[in-house]
């Protein structure tokens, strides 16, 4: 091949469990508050489903993922680890972790290199992209668990695939839209369906 694939590849509810680590903290933090159960979670954004179901859980659940720990202590879902590895190692291919950090700057952006470090090495650190922006971003693929990928570029040069996660489950998607059901589905194959 004359050219090389690139995969961008999100972090949270892709890579690293940020659901299920939210939903530990929070009612450990939390424990006579009511709470969402993974299974009930509907939306992308859990401060919204939180502010539904009682209007101060908003920020509840805000003050947990603004907390120092919580980026590094999320767990690497099942074969995330191991597929971005085994992308790295092939052929034609570059993999980057494209990762939207919140605001509450002082934890989020150092945790989610120090996550990297921890579980894919120092020399992936090469390949972290943290950007607010991923429309900017030109790759072939974006798989990432957000339904809707919005910016300032109307025309991303990525195809997005939607990993599939408890907050999206349900949702039907377009015709012409792609899955990946988890690390266990067939990446590989929709790799090699961009390939040129
Ligand atoms: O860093 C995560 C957490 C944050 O948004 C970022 C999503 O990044 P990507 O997965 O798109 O790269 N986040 C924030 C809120 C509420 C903020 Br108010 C939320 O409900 N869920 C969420 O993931």
């Amino acid at each position: 091949a004359d050219r090389m694939l690139r995969v961008l590849v999100d972090m949270d509810g892709v890579l690293a469990d940020f659901e299920g680590g939210f939903l530990k903290k929070y009612r450990a933090r939390y424990p006579d508050e009511p709470f969402i159960a993974l299974d009930d979670r509907r939306g992308f954004w859990v401060s919204l489903q939180y502010g539904q179901l009682r209007s101060d859980l908003c920020e509840k659940a805000i003050s947990i993922w603004e907390s120092k720990g919580f980026f590094i202590d999320l767990d690497p879902l099942p074969g995330g680890v191991e597929a971005v590895k085994e992308m790295a190692r092939m052929d034609d291919t570059d993999v980057f972790i494209c990762t939207s950090p919140i605001k509450h700057y002082k934890h989020c952006p150092y945790e989610k290199y120090a996550w990297v470090e921890k579980h894919l090495g120092c020399d992936f650190l090469e390949q972290v992209i943290l950007t607010r922006d991923k429309t900017l971003i030109a790759g072939d693929l974006l798989i990432d668990d957000k339904p809707d990928i919005q910016g300032v570029e109307s025309t991303p040069a990525w195809e997005h695939i939607l990993f599939t996660a408890c907050h999206n489950k349900h949702l039907s998607i377009g015709a012409s839209q792609r899955r990946l059901l988890s690390w266990s589905d067939d990446w590989r194959g929709i790799l090699d369906s961009k390939r040129k």
